[in-house]
Formats: structure tokens, sequence, C-alpha cells
């Protein structure tokens, strides 16, 4: 089944890891196995860039970016409506890939490929809606405009748990916008990167415009040379927020702009106005799904102390019926996570979580088979409890009470993240609190649903320490532009704004 999936797409044993306007040979960077998650077993292998690869494909893509500039927005939408229409074709192969590569199962592989399809329909879309403001002047026979233009090319940097969406949500706007990209995946899902930069890559050739979405897979080196390179006025990643602070410093000291979607650390309030089959069933997706493994992944559930026994004990029988296994079998809801290091964090919060008071509930423990498997984990915690306020990546739910709605409140604000976050109540004046100026203060907050699975045609991102930055829909777009107020004035006369009189005279 694998040698098919990667045949299909094109892909042999070892594959270079480098294309700006034509795929590079023989990359000088390390070769790299990536690893099937689920098995341990290496799936093929990337050869990654050199440093001096990453300066010729930035080059590459700064010059390719003087030219796509040119061309009428909407005739780069039509390109990136042929790339999504590659995409479709190609979804149930590269959606296997995304799930042997990073270990999200079946249904989950093939919605990541759908996202970048449903990004590719937004970017059409927005092709023709690139539009600026005109703004009444104070001045006679002036008037004023807002037009906004291509910023350059941009750096993208992706996390390996949305191997190719989020690249997609970054790509697809920018080409629109009229930028090149150069894209560093994360090196656990380099083969996924390389499919989708073949389809792209073919898809800029056939209409004139290779080099417009480069890739240089690698490793920190590359990601810092990224943040530091003047040519890209824009560095869009997703990760950590250590690596979201070192990247922030970089970028900010060439006064280039970051756009940045780093960690989460998402909470559910449940209220005793809640439908508890509905809060039920979203807890378990958001904690479960993806093995906890996404930056909008419920990590705290916030309990009212009348129903959180109950609420408890149906969660436990839930958890405990949940298939973890091969990704890619029917039935599984749970895959393995990322890599031996990520079980070990997992194993080393729980440690923490226990020794500072927790009571595992549900799970704890590695599974004994080939892979790093893990059981989804329930932790009944203290808000105070340090580990509480850290992002571990893995599926450990902590578990807490609250009294009354300013005290969830509270629980749910007192992280340094700021991205998901939601309420499950039948009272408007419940949920109208949480979505008021003193609710929820993250960039997300849902109403009787889950803090993860988000639609593309939101703008996607959160506030403190997730970084600030929004991808995807709503008017996003405008990070990967430059906008320019121009006056115009139409008349024959010079006066100036604010009143200010300034009369010269040339002698005449
Ligand atoms: C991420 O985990 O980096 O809302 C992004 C969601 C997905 C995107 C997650 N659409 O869960």
């Amino acid at each position: 089944m694998i040698d098919t999936v990667l045949r299909s797409l094109g892909l042999g044993e070892s594959n270079p890891g480098v294309c700006g306007v034509e795929w590079s040979d023989s990359p000088g960077g390390a070769e790299v196995a990536s690893i099937n998650p689920a098995t341990g077993r290496a799936l093929g292998r990337v050869r990654m860039g050199s440093i001096a690869d990453y300066g010729r494909v930035a080059d590459e893509a700064r010059a390719a970016f003087e030219g796509w500039r040119k061309v009428p927005a909407p005739a780069r939408g039509e390109v990136i409506r042929q790339f999504g229409q590659a995409l479709r074709e190609r979804k149930r192969e590269l959606g296997l890939l995304v799930t042997l590569e990073s270990g999200k199962i079946r249904s989950e592989g093939e919605g990541e490929v759908q996202e970048m399809i449903d990004m590719c329909d937004f970017a059409v879309g927005l092709s023709r809606q690139l539009h600026g403001l005109t703004i009444a002047s104070e001045r006679p026979g002036h008037r004023m405009i807002e037009q906004w233009h291509p910023i350059g090319p941009v750096g993208i940097i992706t996390a390996f748990n949305f191997p190719v969406a989020v690249w997609a949500w970054n790509a697809a706007v920018a080409a629109v916008c009229g930028d090149s990209t150069v894209w560093k995946p994360s090196p656990e899902t380099p083969l996924t990167a390389v499919a989708v930069q073949k389809i792209a890559h073919e898809i800029a050739r056939a209409n004139g415009c290779p080099g417009v979405f480069a890739l240089c897979a690698g490793d920190v080196e590359i990601g810092e040379a990224i943040a530091n390179d003047v040519r890209l006025p824009l560095v869009s990643a997703t990760g950590s927020c250590r690596m979201g602070r070192s990247m922030a410093r970089a970028v900010a000291g060439r006064l280039g702009r970051s756009l940045l979607e780093l960690g989460g650390n998402n909470a559910v309030i449940v209220t005793p106005r809640a439908d508890l089959d509905l809060a039920l069933r979203a807890v378990v997706f958001a904690a479960v799904g993806t093995a906890g493994q996404r930056c909008t992944t419920l990590r705290r559930l916030i309990l009212h102390e009348s129903i959180a026994a109950p609420f408890l004990e149906r969660l436990k029988r839930a958890y405990a019926s949940i298939k973890i296994g091969d990704p890619w079998e029917d039935g599984v809801l749970m895959g393995p996570l990322i890599n031996e290091r990520a079980v070990g964090v997992m194993m080393a919060a729980l440690d923490a979580a226990r020794s500072q008071g927790g009571t595992i509930l549900q799970g704890g423990h590695r599974l004994d088979r080939p892979g790093f498997f893990v059981e989804s984990t329930i932790v009944r915690a203290d808000p105070s409890m340090p580990i509480v306020g850290e992002e571990t990546f893995a599926p450990i739910l902590y578990a807490m009470t609250y009294r009354d709605l300013d005290e969830a409140l509270a629980i749910q604000n007192g992280v340094e993240q700021g991205l998901a976050s939601a309420i499950f109540t039948d009272s408007v004046v419940e949920s109208e609190r949480f979505l008021s100026a003193e609710g929820s203060d993250c960039g997300i907050a849902n109403v009787n649903i889950g803090t993860s699975g988000a639609e593309i045609g939101g703008a996607f991102g959160g506030e403190k320490a997730t970084g600030g930055g929004r991808e995807a829909g709503s008017d996003s777009w405008k990070a990967y532009m430059r906008r320019q107020t121009c006056t115009i004035n139409g008349g024959k006369d010079l006066p100036l704004a604010q009143g200010v009189r300034f009369e010269i005279s040339d002698g005449r």
C-alpha cells in the first residue's frame, strides 16, 4: 500500500527536498528518513537543503515575485483554481500520505487535503476582491484612496501536525495577493511537502510562473536563515511559543513582519445549563482527535462543580471506548504521537502532574507495540498546577471544577496562551458573557462546539503568547500585502491639510 501511494504521487525512495524555478538534483543538506509514526519504520528519504541551496531558492523566489506581481490578480486566481482542481484529483492519495507520515487518522488526513482545496476556492474568490477604500479628503478637488500591492516573497514555516493545510492557508492567499513563497516544512513530514510541491510546481510551470511556489526542506538553520533574510518582508511561522519568540525577535530585528501561529492551551467551560450529550461528544473529539496534536486541541476542561462527577464518569467511559491503532484502519479514532520524543514529553508531563497533586483518572500509559502510541489521558487537576499552564502536544486533558462563571472565565483566561476556547450552555446570558469583552480572551471563542476543527472562512489565530497572527479566511489577506495611501489632487490649487498656510513667492 505504501509503495503504491508514494509512486502515485511521484515519490521515490530518495527525494530532493529543494525546488525553486526547478527541482534541485542534489541538495547539499543531510538526507533524512521520514518515519511512519505508527510503525517506527522509514517511509522514504528526503535530501534537505543546505544554506547555499536556500540562498539560491530565495533568489529565485525573489525573481519570480518580480514577474508574478504584475500578473492581474484574477489571472493569479486562475492558477490557484487549477491547483485546487489538481488537489481534488489527488485527494485520496495525498490524504493517505498525510496519514502515513503524520499519524492522523484517514478521515483527518483527507480532511487536511480538503482544507487545502477549500483554501484554494477561497483564494480564487479573493483574487477578485482585494479591495481598497475611497476616503473623503478634507481638501477641495482632492481624493484619497487606499490600495493594496503585493509585499514580496513570503517565508512559510510549517509544523508536522498540519503538514500541508497550514502551508495552503498561507501559500494560496499569498499567491493571489501577488507574492511568491519559500516553504520550510517540518522535518517530520517532508514527503507530504515534496508531494504537494510537485503538484504546485507543475501547475506554476504550466502557467509560466515557476518559482512562485518554492520549497527548501531543512532543519533549524534553514528556519534561522528565513528569519534573518531581508529578501522576505514577511515570515509566517507555525510552531511552539519558544520557536515563535526567537523567530519574532529575529524578524523584528530586521524590521520585517512576522505572522505567528503558536501554542494553544485551549479550554472548554461546561455550565449546569449545558446539553451534556453535545458537550461530551465535542470534548472527546477536541481532546482526543489527532492524538491531541492540534494547536486547537482541548487541554483544559472546566466543569461546574454540580455536574463534574457524573460528566467525568461518562467521559471516562467514552475514552475507554476509543479505538487506538493504525491510523489508516477503519474505526480507529486515534493514531500515534509523531515520534519517540513526543512520547517522552507526554510521560514527563504526567509525572509533573502527579507530583503537583494531579490524579490520573484514565489512561496515562504508552502502548506496548511498535510506533509511538499512547493512551488518551484524563487528569483531575487544579488550575494552580504549573503543568496545567503549559501546552503539552499530547492527548492529556486536565479536568477542573468551578463555582461561578467569573471563576470559570478567570481559569480559562489564566494562562499565557490565547488560541481557542468554548462554552457549553443553553443560556444566552452565559454565552453572551463568554463572548463579551470581559469574557474569553482568545482569538477563537465558540458556543456549543469544541475548540478544534475550525473552518477556513474565519480568520484563524490567537492572542497573547499564541502570537497574534491571523491566517486563512476573512481579511487575513491584508497581512500578505502592503497598503498604500494615495492622495490625488485633481485641481489647480494646492490647499494644505489641517489648514496650514505656506505661501511662497517665486518672484513672478
Ligand atoms: C493547527 O493545529 O496548527 O481548527 C491548526 C483546527 C484546524 C487547524 C488547526 N482547522 O483544528
